[in-house]
C-alpha cells in the first residue's frame, strides 16, 4: 500500500492533486488543518494536510513521476463518467441497492471484529458512521483501508495520561478485581524501579484476611504499611508516612449493587486531599456490568481507570467502552498474577492493536 501526504489549501485541491497522482482508488485515510513548519508557516494560513493510500496493485503504474491508466481513452473516460455519476449518487445518499450493499462489505468484516471485542453497540455504530462519512463516494474503499481508519479513530478515542501527577494514589472498585495485587506491584515500580520513597495505606478492613494479605507484601518489599480503621484515622496515616513521596491508598472492594457500602467507603475518601482515584476493573467484566460500575462508583470521584485480568480474555473492547463511558484516562493494564512484573503503561497503539486482532 502505498501512502501519502498532500499539503493542500483546500479538500478541492487535496482531491484533484490525489485522483491525479494516486489515481481514482486512492482513499482519503485523515485529514486536517495543520501549520507549516518554520517562521513563513507561521504567519501563512493553514494549509490542510491529507494523508491518501492506494494499494501497490492498483491499476495505475508511476512513470517519471505521471500515472498512466492502462486502460484505452475511450474506456477511460467512460469509467470517468460513471464514477462521476455514482459519486453525485452518493452526495444524495441515494445510492443503488447493489453498491450501497457493496459498501457495507468493506465495512462487514471490521463491525465483526468490533462485535467480537464486545464494544458497545453504540459505539461501533459511531465509529462507523464517521468512516462512512469521512470517506468520498468516489473513491473505492478495501478492506486494509477501512482498517487503517479504524485504528486511527480508536486511537483517537483511546485515552492515557502520565502515570503520575498526584503524591496520593487510591484504587477503588469491586470486589476480587485485583486491586491490591496492583498496587504492590504500582508501589514495586515506583520504589524499586523509579527509586522513590513509598508508603501504603490500606482501608481495607472488611475483609478477613485483607490485612494479613497486604502486610504480607509490605514485608517482603519493605514498604511501611498503615491501616486505617476509621474516616478520621486516615489523616492521621497520612501524616506518619508524609516523609514518603508516594502513598498508595488500598480500598475494600465492594460490590456494585451495595451503594450502602459504596458510600461508606466514599465517605473515607472524602477526607483526602486531592488524589488520583484509580478505579480498577476486570477487563473480563460484561458490557452491561462495566456501566453498572462506572455509575455505581460514581460517588468515589475516580479520575484515572485500571484494567485487570487481561490475560483472562481475548475481547479488549472493554478497554475502549471504559473510556468511552467515562472520558476518562486508562493508565494501568494489569496482565497477570505476578508481582511485580504482570503491569504494564496503557498504550493506545498497542490497545488498538489488541483490538483490531493486528500484530504489533
Ligand atoms: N489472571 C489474573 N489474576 C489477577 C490479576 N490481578 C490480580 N489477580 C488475581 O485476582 C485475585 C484477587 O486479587 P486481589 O488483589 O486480592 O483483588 P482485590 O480487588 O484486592 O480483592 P478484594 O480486596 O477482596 O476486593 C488474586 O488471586 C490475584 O492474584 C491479573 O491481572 N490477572
Ligand atoms: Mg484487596
Amino acid at each position: 500500500m502505498k501512502i501519502r501526504k498532500y499539503y493542500v489549501r483546500d479538500m478541492k485541491e487535496g482531491m484533484l492533486r490525489i485522483r491525479e497522482e494516486l489515481g481514482p482508488e486512492a482513499v482519503i485515510v485523515q485529514s486536517r488543518k495543520v501549520r507549516l513548519k518554520g517562521l513563513k508557516g507561521f504567519f501563512a494560513p493553514r494549509k490542510m494536510e491529507i494523508t491518501a493510500a492506494v494499494e501497490n496493485n492498483s491499476r495505475f503504474k508511476e512513470q517519471n513521476n505521471t500515472y498512466e491508466i492502462e486502460l484505452g481513452e475511450k474506456i477511460r473516460e467512460e469509467l470517468g463518467q460513471l464514477k462521476a455519476a455514482v459519486s453525485r449518487l452518493a452526495a444524495r445518499d441515494s445510492i443503488p441497492g447493489e453498491i450501497k450493499e457493496k459498501e457495507r462489505e468493506e465495512l462487514k468484516r471490521w463491525r465483526q471484529r468490533l462485535q467480537q471485542q464486545e464494544l458497545f453497540d453504540e459505539l461501533i455504530d459511531e465509529l462507523m458512521e464517521e468512516i462512512k462519512h469521512g470517506l468520498l463516494g468516489e473513491i473505492q474503499l478495501t478492506e486494509e483501508v477501512v482498517g487503517l481508519i479504524l485504528r486511527n479513530k480508536i486511537r483517537k478515542r483511546l485515552k492515557t495520561a502520565p502515570e503520575k501527577s498526584s503524591s496520593i494514589q487510591v484504587l477503588v472498585g469491586p470486589t476480587g478485581v485485583g486491586k491490591t495485587t496492583t498496587l504492590v506491584k504500582m508501589a514495586v515500580r515506583y520504589a524499586l524501579y523509579q527509586g522513590e520513597k513509598v508508603g501504603i495505606i490500606t482501608i481495607d478492613h472488611y475483609r478477613i484476611g485483607a490485612i494479613e494479605q497486604l502486610q504480607t507484601y509490605a514485608d517482603i518489599t519493605g514498604l511501611p504499611l498503615e491501616v486505617v480503621m476509621t474516616p478520621k484515622d486516615l489523616q492521621q496515616a497520612l501524616e506518619k508516612l508524609s516523609y514518603c513521596q508516594r502513598i498508595l491508598i488500598d480500598t475494600a472492594g465492594r460490590s456494585t449493587l451495595n451503594l450502602a457500602h459504596i458510600q461508606e467507603l466514599a465517605n473515607y475518601l472524602g477526607h483526602l486531599p486531592p488524589a488520583e482515584i484509580f478505579m480498577v476493573i476486570s477487563a473480563t467484566t460484561k458490557a452491561r456490568d462495566l456501566k453498572l460500575i462506572c455509575e455505581n462508583f460514581r460517588c468515589m470521584n475516580y479520575n484515572r481507570l485500571i484494567f485487570t485480568k487481561l490475560d483472562e480474555t481475548d475481547s479488549y473492547g472493554i478497554l475502549l467502552n471504559g473510556v468511552y463511558l467515562t472520558g476518562l484516562p486508562l493508565i494501568y493494564l494489569s496482565t497477570g498474577q505476578n508481582v511485580p512484573d504482570d503491569i504494564c503503561l496503557a498504550d493506545k497503539d498497542k490497545i488498538s492493536s489488541l483490538i483490531l486482532g493486528e500484530e504489533e
